[in-house]
């Protein structure tokens, strides 16, 4: 269960409020809330979302950054990292938090939803051509924790599913793909794109107007779809509005942005192809995750190996 000894964790977060995560570490452990100033000797861990650059480099004493999310990129992004481990979140409550989205935005897709409510909205009764989904398939790029549950989720459903990775690796059922050699096959047996990638220095920028062209578009779903719940970096927007606009894509479900929270001026907010969500297909909820961290912590005291730590030369 827990440590006995009490800590002190530096809590540091941008973007939300958080006193729900102050009142369930404290319960365990002293909190210091980062905008208090707390760089000093005394604090023993870091749980972090989107830290200033710098706060965690005057902590002599810390034994492990704990990121608030499954991704690690607003950690890794901070050029005075101190060399210890850094602990990313694998939950089964955001998880399945990310299975629902996926399998929401490819059904949506998949049966037609925005054209249905374009439908509905001018009072016309009219029936566009509807595949089954086993006449349809789904690439996941990213077939880790989030990936994988998802694909398992998918094909519950009937959907064919291809996955692509970095490094060579079997799923059940999958059609496996992996490498930059093998991004152009896996593309080409692809009519829904499911992005669940890390932002790295190798998957920047890799959602691109090449990349979205070599998905198949003669399909029976009238076109390509792209679903991007990694990261907003992974993409570039001008290049997802030409391929909407040029036919490359039929539609885009996004949940994350180059620039977050989206800015106002976006074309992405009102394009009628395009769903958008802010940042919210598996959020991390405090009630489920903070018990998780609280043992990691305990681990960490009983001297045993920490969980989910991330790989700093991979980036994720
Ligand atoms: P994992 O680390 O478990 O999986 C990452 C997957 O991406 C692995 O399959 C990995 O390949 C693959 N990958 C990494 N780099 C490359 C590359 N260069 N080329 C091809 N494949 C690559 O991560 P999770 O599944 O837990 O999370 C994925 C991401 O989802 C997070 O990093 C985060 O950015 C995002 N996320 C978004 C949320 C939201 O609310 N929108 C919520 C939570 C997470 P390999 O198997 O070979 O290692
Ligand atoms: C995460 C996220 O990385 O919410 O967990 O984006």
């Amino acid at each position: 269960m827990s440590s006995t000894l009490r800590r002190r964790i530096l809590l540091s977060v941008t973007g939300y409020n958080p006193q729900h995560w102050v009142d369930l570490l404290s319960a365990e452990h002293d909190v210091v809330l980062e905008s208090a100033g707390a760089q000093d000797a005394s604090i023993d861990y870091a749980v972090v979302w989107k830290h200033p650059h710098g706060v965690l480099s005057g902590l002599p004493n810390l034994k492990a950054i704990l990121s608030l999310g499954a991704g690690v990129d607003h950690i890794l992004n901070d050029p005075q990292l101190p060399e210890v481990p850094i602990v990313r979140i694998v939950a089964n409550n955001l998880t399945q938090h990310m299975v629902e989205y996926v399998t929401w935005r490819v059904l949506d897709h998949h049966r037609q939803g925005l054209t249905y409510r374009d439908l509905q909205a001018q009072k016309l009764w009219d029936e566009p051509p509807q595949p089954a989904a086993d006449e349809v398939a789904v690439g996941i790029m990213g077939l880790g924790q989030l990936g994988r549950a998802a694909a398992k989720a998918l094909m519950a459903v009937g959907f064919r599913v291809n996955g692509w990775t970095r490094t060579p690796g079997a799923m059940d059922r999958v059609t496996g793909f992996h490498g930059q050699g093998q991004l152009a096959a896996f593309l080409a047996a692809t009519d829904i794109l499911v992005v669940l990638l890390p932002h790295t220095a190798s998957t920047e920028g890799i959602i691109d107007h090449a990349l979205l062209s070599g998905l198949r578009r003669d399909n029976r779903l009238g076109g390509a779809v792209l679903i991007n719940a990694g990261r907003g970096k992974l993409q570039k927007e001008a290049d997802i509005l030409r391929a909407l606009d040029d036919g490359t894509l039929k539609e885009a479900s996004l949940d994350v942005f180059e620039t977050e929270p989206l800015p106002e001026a976006s074309p992405l907010w009102s394009h009628p192809r395009v769903f958008v969500t802010p940042h919210a297909a598996a959020t991390s909820d405090p009630v489920h995750l903070a018990p998780l961290m609280l043992e990691q912590i305990a681990r960490h005291e009983r001297g045993e190996e920490l969980e989910n730590v991330v790989d700093r030369s991979a980036g994720y």
